[in-house]
C-alpha cells in the first residue's frame, strides 16, 4: 500500500554533509521525496516531536540537543513507506544497528543517531504537522 512517512534528519547529519548519502539511500531504495526543507528547531517543536518520552530519563537531552539547531524534515512517499524506512535506517543505537543500515554504517552515538523516522500512520500525521501546514503537502 502507498504511503508517506516522516523524516527528520538530525543537525550532525548536516554538519557532517551526510544529507545526500541519506537521502540519496531513500531514493535509491525508490521512495519518491514529496517535499524537504531545513528548519532551525524551536524547543516546542522538539518537545512536541518527542512528547511519546516526556518524563524519560532522555527526555531533556534529546530536546536540548536539538534545540536550535538546523535539521533537515522531509516527507517520504512509497510502497509500506513507514516500516521501509525503518528498516532502512536500522536499530535506534548505531551500536546495535546492523551493517547496510544508515545507523549501522554512519554513526556511533545513541540520542545523536542522524535520522529520525515516523514508526506508525499516527505518527506520522502527528510528527508531519508540527513542521509542514497541508498546503506543503501537495
Ligand atoms: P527511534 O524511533 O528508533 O528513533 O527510537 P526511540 O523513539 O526509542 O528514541 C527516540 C530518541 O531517543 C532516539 F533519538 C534515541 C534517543 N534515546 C536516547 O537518547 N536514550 C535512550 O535510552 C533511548 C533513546
Amino acid at each position: 500500500m502507498t504511503e508517506r512517512t516522516f523524516v527528520m534528519l538530525k543537525p550532525s547529519a548536516l554538519e557532517r554533509g551526510l544529507v545526500g548519502e541519506i537521502v540519496g539511500r531513500f531514493e535509491r531504495k525508490g521512495l519518491k521525496l514529496v517535499t524537504v526543507k531545513t528548519v532551525a528547531m524551536t524547543r516546542s517543536q522538539a518537545e512536541e516531536l518527542y512528547s511519546v518520552h516526556r518524563g524519560k530519563h532522555f527526555f531533556d537531552d534529546l530536546v536540548s540537543r536539538i534545540n536550535g539547531r538546523k535539521v533537515v524534515v522531509m516527507v517520504l512517499e512509497g510502497r509500506s513507506a513507514v516500516s521501509v524506512v525503518r528498516r532502512l535506517i536500522g536499530a535506534t543505537d548505531p551500536v546495535n544497528a546492523e551493517p547496510g543500515t544508515i545507523r549501522g554504517d554512519l554513526g556511533l552515538d545513541l540520542t545523536d543517531n542522524l535520522v529520525h523516522a515516523s514508526d506508525s500512520e499516527e505518527s506520522f500525521r502527528r510528527e508531519c504537522s508540527i513542521f509542514f501546514p497541508a498546503y506543503e503537502l501537495g
